[in-house]
């Protein structure tokens, strides 16, 4: 009992201090905020707290883009195949913006953070998308002209919160939201790149009535020949390619 305790104290204090790398702690819209699926805490509280955010092993990245892990970060090891849904989910109005509070980011793990969505053809807290092409891309940030990297430069200015609007005109249901960032610090070659991807839960209102026609899956959407997945932040000063589709806006 003690030796299982101590080991569990020792592998967190490696977890948080030698790979403190990160996850959404928090998603605030409007005046509602809610807490994120916390790794570290969550398991270990009875009752469970609800959370609107699919649960996560760690704070660690995914790097074999073929696994299912690459969908919402797990939980294959967990032994459920892609992600377990959460027992609750959030609303958000179509058009509105959506704040992702980050836990601390390493300046070394530079790359772009991007944003799907993809609506749940029944029950979210009860679907799981396996590896169907259901994800549409609705929001992107890589690196600016001056060569300013949405993580971490841009993460740092805004306190860490990094924000996107929800389609305007998305028809309204039920959908995950699949955030990432994707670190490149070890991206020269595959594998290499490291996604850390999250999903949130939310039912969409609003009164749109418009939905992509493609979309991606995950795993599906990225590999090693995936632009912007191999990527030599050191030596290639040059326009960075974010990976996936272009960005669906629902025609505004
Ligand atoms: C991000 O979330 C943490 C934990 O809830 C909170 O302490 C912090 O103030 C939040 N950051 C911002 C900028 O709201
Ligand atoms: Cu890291």
């Amino acid at each position: 009992m003690f030796k299982s305790l101590l080991f569990t104290a020792i592998i967190s204090a490696v977890v948080t201090t030698v790979y403190g790398h990160g996850y959404v702690q928090e998603i605030v819209s409007g005046s509602a905020k809610y807490t994120g699926y916390l790794p570290y805490q969550d398991p270990y509280m009875n009752p469970a707290p609800q959370r609107i955010v699919r649960k996560i092993p760690g704070n660690g990245p995914v790097e074999d883009l073929s696994l299912i892990d690459v969908q919402c970060n797990g939980w294959s090891q967990g032994g459920v195949v892609g992600s377990a849904p959460a027992p609750i989910f959030a609303t958000f109005a179509a058009g509105s913006s959506v704040s992702l509070n980050w836990t601390t980011w390493p300046d070394s793990h530079v790359g772009p953070v991007i944003t799907y969505m993809a609506r749940a053809p029944s029950d979210i807290t009860k679907w799981n998308p396996g590896n169907s092409a259901v994800w549409f891309k609705v929001a992107e940030s890589g690196k600016t002209s001056d060569g300013k990297w949405a993580a971490s430069d841009l993460l740092y200015a805004s306190n860490h919160i990094y924000t996107f609007r929800i389609p305007p005109r998305l028809q309204p249901g039920q959908y995950i939201i699949r955030h990432e960032i994707i670190a490149l610090h070890s991206a020269y070659s595959y594998p290499g790149a490291q996604v850390y991807p999250s999903c949130i839960q939310v039912q969409v209102t609003g009164s749109g009535t418009a939905l992509p026609t493609s979309f991606v899956s995950f795993p599906g959407a990225y590999s090693g020949s995936t632009p912007g997945i191999v990527f030599d932040v050191y030596q290639n000063k040059g326009a960075y390619p974010i990976p996936g589709p272009a960005v669906w806006t629902g025609g505004n």
